[in-house]
């Protein structure tokens, strides 16, 4: 491994790899990835041989002379590693401490306190203003090299944990069957959407969609098939839809929610009268071959301005009943407040 520095993702670390920690007495190893390092020191002398020593060993190097200068350099750049003087002007180390942690971050900042100050006094006072670590300088530098892997080890940790909750609070608001969101988000998200366009006056339309006589087609050609034909259906529609605006809900079996923020009602049939020939159009391609496939759709907006608000339920109503509409006239249209 060469000690230059390697491409740096977002928040300073490797692509969100888990960095394992070298063997024993291999303490000059480069570092895998490269990990940025804010060095705060006042004594330009200092910080250049810390800047010198952590490039050799493979860390993207910051400076600061002060505090205020490290939280300058930090809403520039995230950098997850910072190594702190004490005794600086302007702001000193402890106060850096407490300003970092009394801010929100994309992710956990491991602090260390490296300082000529040594009494008990000074470590706990430096510990309770936040600091991870303590090192009294002149600290030997595989000591200073094993202590940033002690760091780097923490937030690899933090870093799989925040992932993983992430996933967790992803997978709670998604269909595991189409990767679309799921009830719960609809009927958590909808009134938000709501309150949102109403306070500006704007429109927010809303499609509910079914598949018709879906029963038969796994009656006929199994659930497996019937779950290709949920999948296609819902890559079709999604497929439509404006990226980051609208989208997309499953709240049953095989019925739909589109929701459609900033459109009106006339917007709004336009989208649903195009998702319905992209479904009757051309067969759905399954393992049991072709399937013809149709759908209902009903249609139902806030409109813009404040005359009509109504709340997520009944406008899910609206639609629910125009759908039941759609179903009723024969299947395989669109319908939208007064039969339009
Ligand atoms: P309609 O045109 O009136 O909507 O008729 P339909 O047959 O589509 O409606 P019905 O409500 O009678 O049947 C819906 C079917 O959807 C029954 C149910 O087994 C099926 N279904 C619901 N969820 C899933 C699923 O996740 N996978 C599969 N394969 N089928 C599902
Ligand atoms: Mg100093
Ligand atoms: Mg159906």
């Amino acid at each position: 491994m060469s000690g230059q520095p390697t491409r740096v993702a977002a928040d300073g670390a490797g692509e969100g790899r888990v960095l394992t920690p070298p063997c024993h007495g291999d303490l000059q190893t480069a570092v895998p990835d490269a990990w940025t390092v804010l060095v705060v020191d006042d004594h330009p002398v200092a910080r250049r041989l810390l800047e010198a020593q952590l490039e050799r060993e493979g860390y993207l190097v910051i400076t600061a002379a002060n505090g205020r200068e490290a939280l300058e350099r930090l809403s520039g750049r995230f950098c997850p590693l910072v190594l702190t003087d004490w005794m600086m002007p302007e702001m000193d180390g402890l106060e850096l401490c407490r300003a970092i942690r009394g801010r929100e971050w994309d992710s956990y900042i491991y602090l260390i306190l490296l300082t000529a100050r040594d009494s008990l006094d000074d470590v706990l006072m430096g510990l309770e203003a936040g600091a991870d670590d303590y090192l009294v300088k002149p600290v030997h530098p595989m000591e200073l090299s094993a202590r940033l892997r002690t760091g780097r080890r923490i937030l690899a940790l933090e870093r799989t944990l925040r992932d993983r909750n992430r996933e967790i609070a992803r997978l709670a608001v998604t269909d595991p069957l189409t990767g679309v969101y799921n009830r719960r988000y609809l009927m958590e998200n909808l009134p938000r959407e709501l309150a949102r366009v109403r306070r500006y006056g704007h429109p927010l339309g809303l499609i509910m969609c079914d598949l018709d006589h879906f029963k038969e087609v796994n009656d006929t050609l199994g659930h497996a098939v019937g779950d290709e034909v949920l999948k296609e259906f819902t890559r079709r529609l999604a497929g439509q839809v404006r990226q980051g605006v609208d989208w997309l809900a499953r709240c049953g079996g095989e019925e739909f929610v589109l929701v459609l923020p900033e459109t009106d009602l006339a917007g709004s049939l336009a989208v649903a009268r195009r998702l319905r020939h992209l479904v009757a159009a051309t067969p759905f391609a399954t393992t049991a071959g072709p399937v013809r496939v149709t759908a209902s759709f009903g249609v139902a907006a806030r409109p813009p301005g404040e005359a009509d608000s109504p709340d997520a339920e009944a406008l899910l109503a609206r639609a629910d009943a125009c759908l039941y509409q759609a179903k009723a006239a024969g299947r395989n249209r669109v319908a939208g407040p007064g039969g339009r």
